[in-house]
């Protein structure tokens, strides 16, 4: 039996077919969601009008978190066409390359600061702000995509663990104040896969190879698996949790490196 059956959820992130929020439109649909879908900016229209059809099809939204105009125009769309919201996937993540490379401080600035802070971190409120009245007492659940470098601090993340670290504070805060309306919050702290934004990261490729190492499962993670955990906590089996981030990394995170014995043998 499907678990989304009967379920509207809007899908925000999509870019490519590599997407993290692709790997979770595919689970949706198949657990039978019924799907609408944002873009950010003109140039990206294109692209997720071809992806949606491969997602069950559906309304397509421009939606550049930055711009209040564009968030409020979504939610009065989807008051007009469905008249409520069961759910709103939030994968979406910036900030200037120059804050998520090298050092911390040398990267620094307040104004890539700001702009990490508001499209990786406000926006999510944001939704749930703008979202809040449709999703009222329908059990609904908003989910959003985070990253270990929010409690640790990672080489190069820098800037974006700033801002994950506020997102994370935000599935807390939003979910106590959505808890009375029945909308459940919460985040999956996934992994690193290779998505657009991930690809032009500076030896991203050599950081996947050791984190699959470095797991309890000795491999990487795919947008699939997200997305599997993703319908979980779109779906009313997950009713009881919010206000959690679930960590979909192959015990990485639960892991400590630097004792490796080298495969020494203890003297008799
Ligand atoms: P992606 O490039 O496919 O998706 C990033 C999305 O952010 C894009 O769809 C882009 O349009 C959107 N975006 C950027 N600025 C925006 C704006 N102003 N308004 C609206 N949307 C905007 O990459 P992805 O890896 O699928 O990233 C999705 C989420 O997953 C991000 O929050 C990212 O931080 C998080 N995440 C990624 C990884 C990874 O290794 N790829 C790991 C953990 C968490
Ligand atoms: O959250 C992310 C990446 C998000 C991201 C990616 C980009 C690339 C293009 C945010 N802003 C930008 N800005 C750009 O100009 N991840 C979890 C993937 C990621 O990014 C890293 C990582 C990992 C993992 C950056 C440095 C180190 C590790």
């Amino acid at each position: 039996m499907p678990i989304l059956q009967d379920k509207k959820i809007l899908l925000t992130g999509l870019l490519s077919s590599r997407s993290i929020a692709y790997g979770i439109g595919k689970a949706l649909k198949r657990e039978g969601a019924t799907l609408a879908f944002t873009y950010a900016g003109q140039s990206m229209k294109e692209r997720v009008e071809k992806l949606a059809p491969e997602l069950g099809g559906g309304m397509v939204m421009s939606m550049d978190v930055t711009k209040q105009d564009e968030i409020d125009a979504v939610f009065a769309k989807l008051g007009c066409e469905w008249g409520g919201l069961d759910g709103i996937v939030h994968s979406i993540g910036y900030a200037p390359r120059e804050a998520i490379a090298g050092d911390f401080l040398d990267g620094l600035s307040r104004s890539s600061f700001m702009t990490a802070m508001d499209i990786s971190a406000y926006s999510f409120a944001a939704l749930g702000k703008a979202g809040r009245e449709l999703m009222k007492g329908r059990d609904a659940s908003m989910i959003t995509l985070t990253y270990l470098g929010a409690v640790r601090a990672l080489p190069n993340y820098n800037t974006m663990g700033v801002a994950k670290a506020a997102l994370e504070a935000n599935v807390r805060y939003m979910a106590q104040s959505l808890g009375q309306h029945g909308v459940r919050v919460n985040g999956i702290s996934a992994g690193p896969i290779k998505t657009l934004a991930a690809s032009g990261i500076a030896g991203f490729s050599t950081m996947l190879k050791n984190f699959a190492a470095a797991t309890a499962l000795k491999r990487g993670i795919t947008a699939d698996e997200v997305g599997n955990v993703a319908a979980f906590l779109m779906s009313d089996w997950a009713r009881a949790m919010t206000g959690e981030i679930l960590y979909v990394d192959n015990g990485f995170s639960q892991m400590a490196t630097g004792l490796d014995d080298g495969g020494e043998k203890p003297k008799e």
